[in-house]
């Protein structure tokens, strides 16, 4: 079985607070941060065995991962073996089609960050006290370069992200560590996730075992925007009000009703007793109960084009899945609710959007693939069907995605405008906890 009190928390089971700060550093004196991550920051990382403890209650929760150029700042000379991890999220962003690195986090350019420092907890003042305490005892060891406060969304939205789709449904279950995986879930090999476990045949060294690669991505949402595209193209059906075609769209485009449900299963109509049922919200496969292949003509009861189908196509590939392209994600919402004023005039003015978190084996397959080879590649799924209408990236240039319309499934659909800025982001390793004592602060 897995060693979880050697696996940091967030890359399983996720840290799962309604408040999280992404804490970007570089190191200044290697030496002194050294002891201190031994000393002052070792004993606070969480492991995924704490997280899962409910008898012990964690006020805050922490993680820690380190980018290549943080690596090399530490002395670390082993090749990881992830060519993008090495280059860095910067140089590779040609590969991801952000419309060039202009909307970029000036601090995400190039590979000065050498680490991020994950806090999770209840409070933001939790946050702050934890964040005051480590600053302290590093004291110059480290430098702040770029923090990102993120927020689980106030009241009914907790659990939604903001264009206000329930997130956090799907996630893989790691073969051997969860024992009994919601109806619906891949079941990965763990290597598929963990550095050096069975499914990882790629060549590392001993320490990189049980780790993960971390990709951070700052996702920037235009809500309004995209609730002006929603209703601008309802899709128009007898008995459909002008409400009921716009959500029917945004549904179709992500493959969930905001409640979670997919439409595969409830193709008209919100279901959100189906949604709120983690045992039936992702019991589904895109195939007839029975079949082992999806059918490939009929998008009916959800567009092949659907982001949630386009980053996991289930039975569209077969049955069982045996693809090598799943991730963990425990990304959060940041930046506020959208105000009156920018709901009325369909222009977001305040930043906002999702702190995306993808944990793999290996970035190629992992976040990269989904986002180059399946999200941005009008040609992939059953030989043509646009983008991703959420994430599909096209260098900032129009989209065209197919299948849309339940109604008349040869018509195309251009979206003039992405509704997702990529603000840029970095790769990281989260290194075991035994790592961090016996490799990375020595
Ligand atoms: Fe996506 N959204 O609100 O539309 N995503 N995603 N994602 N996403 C998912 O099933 C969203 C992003 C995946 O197993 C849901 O848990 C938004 C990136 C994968 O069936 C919703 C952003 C990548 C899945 C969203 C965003 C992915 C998934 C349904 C950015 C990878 C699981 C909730 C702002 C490159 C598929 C759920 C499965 C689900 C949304 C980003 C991938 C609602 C708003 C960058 C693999």
């Amino acid at each position: 079985g897995l060693n979880l009190s050697d696996v940091q928390g967030d890359i399983l089971v996720g840290m799962k607070k309604n408040k999280e700060l992404f804490f970007f550093f570089d190191i200044a004196d290697a030496s002194g941060f050294k002891a201190k991550l031994k000393s002052d920051i070792l004993p606070l990382v969480t492991s995924t065995s704490q997280l899962l403890d409910t008898s012990t209650q964690l006020v805050t929760a922490l993680n820690i991962a380190f980018s290549q150029t943080g690596l090399a700042a530490l002395g670390i000379t082993d090749n990881l073996n992830d060519f993008l991890f090495t280059q860095g999220q910067f140089a590779n962003a040609a590969n991801l089609s952000d419309p060039g690195t202009g909307n970029w986090v000036p601090q995400f350019k190039g590979t000065n960050i050498h680490g991020v420092i994950l806090l999770a907890s209840d409070t933001v003042d939790n946050l702050n006290a934890a964040l005051a305490g480590l600053q302290s005892a590093l004291g110059n060891s480290i430098q702040e370069i770029y923090s990102l406060q993120a927020a689980a969304r106030p009241g009914a939205e907790q659990g939604h992200e903001h264009f206000g789709f329930m997130d956090g449904i799907s996630n893989p279950s790691v073969d051997g560590f969860q024992l009994s995986p919601h109806p619906g879930q891949a079941v990965v090999p763990p290597g598929e996730i963990l550095v050096g476990e069975m499914g990882d045949n790629v060549t590392r060294p001993a320490w990189a075992k049980d780790g993960s690669f971390l990709a951070f991505r700052q996702l920037q949402q235009l809500v309004p925007e995209f609730n002006k595209f929603l209703a601008d193209n309802a899709i128009k059906a007898p008995g459909l009000t002008e409400q009921q075609g716009s959500d029917l769209l945004g549904a179709r485009m992500v493959g969930r009703w905001k409640s979670g449900a997919p439409v595969f299963l409830s193709p008209l109509v919100d279901n959100p007793a189906l949604g709120a049922d983690n045992n039936q919200n992702n019991n589904f496969t895109f195939a007839e109960p029975g079949q082992t292949r999806s059918n490939a003509t009929d998008q009916t009861k959800c567009p092949f084009s659907a982001h949630i189908r386009k980053t996991r196509p289930r039975a569209d590939l077969g049955l069982p899945e045996t693809n090598n392209h799943h991730i963990v994600r425990g990304g959060i919402p940041y930046g506020p609710e959208v105000t009156p004023d920018e709901a009325s005039s369909n222009t977001t003015t305040t930043e906002r959007g999702l702190a995306f978190v993808g944990y793999q084996s290996n970035i190629n397959n992992g976040f990269q693939f989904l986002q180059k080879t399946w999200a941005n590649n009008p040609k992939f799924l059953h030989g043509g069907v646009g983008f991703d209408p959420i994430i599909g990236a096209n260098q900032g240039n129009p989209r065209v995605v197919n299948g849309l319309d339940p109604n008349d499934q040869s018509a195309s659909l251009t979206l003039m405008t992405d509704f997702i800025v990529s603000r840029g982001g970095e790769y990281f390793f989260s290194p075991s906890i035994s790592a961090i004592a016996n490799t990375l602060s020595v």
